[in-house]
C-alpha cells in the first residue's frame, strides 16, 4: 500500500508543532496573537465567552476564523478552564481575556475584579492542576503604576511602584502579583507582562483612539457631525499593537520567566490625538470635537509613559510605528471600511452596529 505524503506530512506538522491557547482570542489582541502564532506554525486554540451573537469580526477580517479552533469557557470557573487545558494540553497560554475597559470598572467593579484579576487564580490553579510544565502569559497593564513615580529618566520602568487608580487597575496587579506567587512558589514559568496602551484598526470603539478614528472617518464621508470626549490632557503612550503580541511571544521565549514595560517611551495628549487624526483628512478637528464633562472618570491617571530599556536589551524588542504613522493606519482603514459599507460591500467590523449614544457614553 502506497504512502500518502500530504497526510503524513500534515501529522508529522501536528506533532511538532507547539500548541497555544489564546483567552480572550475575539479582543484586539487576541485576534493578533493568534495571526502572529499561526504565521510561525503554531496550532492555535482560543477561549471565547457564550454570547447569544458570536463576536468573530476580527478573526473574520485578519482571514483566520478557519485557522484557529475555537473552545468555550467560561475564565472565572475552574472546572470549566480545567476542561479546556485538559482537552488541549497547551505548551503556551497567553491569558487575554478580561473586562478591559477603566471606565467601565468604576461602573461595574466587582464584575472586573472577578473578571479581570481573580480569573488569573482560576487559570494559574488549573494550569497548576492539569499542566504544570506550560508557559503561562498574563496580560498585565500600564494601569498598575497609575500616577505613580517615574524612574530617573522620567518614564516608568519595571521597578516602579503600582499605584492602582481605578477597580481595573486593581484587578491586574492583583493578576500580575499572581503571576509572580505561582512562579515563586511553584516554579512556573509564569510572567506578567506591562504592557502600555496599543492600538490598532482592530481596537474596540470605547477606546479612545478608535473612537475618535471612527468618527473622523463618519465625519468625513457626512454621516454625523460631531465627536464628543472627555479628559483631553490626558496623556498616553500609544504604539500598534501588531508589535506588541510579538513582544508577549518573546517574553516566553526567554530562558526563565521574568516581567517587562513594553511600551514606545513617548506620550501624547488625547488633544493631539484628536488634531492628528482629523487633519488626517483635512479638517480641523476645534469644528467638530465638544468636551462633555459626563465623559470625564471618576478618576484618571494623568501620565503614562514607559521605559522599555529592559525589553529593548533582553528581547531584542523595540517599537517600529511612530504615533503619527499608527493614527494614520486606525482613521485610513475606518475611511476605508465606512466607504466600501456605503457601497454595500460586507465589511466584518463592529461600527455599524453600535447605535450612536452608546458609542459617545464610553468614557
Ligand atoms: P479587548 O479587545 O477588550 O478584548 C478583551 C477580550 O476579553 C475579548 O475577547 C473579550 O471577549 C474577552 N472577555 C472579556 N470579558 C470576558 C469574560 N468575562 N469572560 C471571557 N472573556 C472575556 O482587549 P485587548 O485590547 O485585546 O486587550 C487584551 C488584554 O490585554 C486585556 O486583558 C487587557 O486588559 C490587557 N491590556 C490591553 C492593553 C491595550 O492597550 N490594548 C494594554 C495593557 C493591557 P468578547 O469579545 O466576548 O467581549
Ligand atoms: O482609550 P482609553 O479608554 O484607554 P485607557 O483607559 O488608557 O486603557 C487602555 O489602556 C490600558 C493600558 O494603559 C489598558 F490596560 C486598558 O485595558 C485599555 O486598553 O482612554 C485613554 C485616555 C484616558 O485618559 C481617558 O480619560 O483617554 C481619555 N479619554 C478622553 N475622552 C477618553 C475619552 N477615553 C475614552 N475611552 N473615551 C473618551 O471619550
Amino acid at each position: 500500500m502506497g504512502l500518502n505524503w500530504g497526510f503524513t506530512l500534515n501529522i508529522l506538522v501536528s506533532l511538532l508543532s507547539m500548541i497555544a491557547l489564546i483567552t480572550g482570542i475575539t479582543g484586539q489582541d487576541g485576534a493578533w496573537l493568534a495571526k502572529f502564532l499561526l504565521d510561525r506554525g503554531y496550532e492555535v486554540w482560543g477561549v471565547y465567552r457564550r454570547l447569544s451573537t458570536p463576536n468573530f469580526w476580527r478573526l473574520q477580517a485578519l482571514g483566520i476564523t478557519e485557522k484557529v479552533k475555537l473552545v468555550q469557557a467560561d475564565i472565572t470557573d475552574l472546572a470549566s478552564v480545567v476542561e479546556v487545558l485538559r482537552r488541549v494540553q497547551p505548551d503556551e497560554v497567553y491569558h487575554l481575556a478580561a473586562q478591559s475597559h477603566v471606565a467601565a470598572s468604576f461602573d461595574m467593579p466587582l464584575a472586573t475584579l472577578r473578571e479581570s484579576g481573580m480569573a488569573v487564580a482560576v487559570l494559574l490553579e488549573g494550569l497548576r492542576k492539569v499542566k504544570r510544565d506550560a508557559k503561562f502569559y498574563f496580560a498585565g497593564s500600564s494601569e498598575m503604576f497609575g500616577n505613580t513615580s517615574f524612574n530617573s529618566r522620567g518614564k516608568i520602568d519595571e521597578s516602579c511602584l503600582f499605584r492602582p487608580a481605578s477597580p481595573y487597575a486593581a484587578a491586574k496587579a492583583l493578576g500580575c502579583y499572581l503571576a509572580r506567587v505561582y512562579r515563586e512558589a511553584y516554579g512556573m514559568f509564569s510572567v506578567c507582562g506591562m504592557l502600555f496602551n496599543h492600538e490598532s484598526e482592530l481596537r474596540g470603539l470605547e477606546f479612545v483612539t478608535r473612537k475618535v478614528s471612527n468618527a473622523v472617518a463618519q465625519i468625513k464621508l457626512g454621516l454625523r457631525k460631531e465627536l464628543r470626549l472627555g479628559n483631553l490632557e490626558a496623556r498616553r503612550d500609544w504604539g500598534y499593537a501588531p508589535e506588541y503580541v510579538e513582544a508577549m511571544w518573546l517574553i516566553l521565549q526567554q530562558e526563565g520567566p521574568d516581567d517587562y514595560v513594553i511600551a514606545t517611551g513617548e506620550a501624547h495628549s488625547v488633544r493631539e490625538l484628536a488634531e492628528l487624526a482629523f487633519a488626517e483628512v483635512g479638517l480641523d478637528w476645534r469644528d467638530y470635537v465638544v468636551v462633555d464633562e459626563a465623559l470625564k472618570r471618576p478618576r484618571d491617571v494623568d501620565v503614562l509613559v514607559g521605559d522599555y530599556s529592559k525589553a529593548e536589551r533582553e528581547l531584542g524588542w523595540r517599537p517600529r510605528t511612530s504615533f503619527r504613522e499608527l493614527v494614520r493606519i486606525m482613521v485610513r482603514a475606518d475611511l476605508d471600511r465606512w466607504s466600501r459599507w456605503l457601497k454595500g460591500e460586507p465589511v466584518p467590523f463592529d461600527a455599524p452596529f453600535y447605535v450612536e449614544s452608546s458609542i459617545v457614553s464610553g468614557r
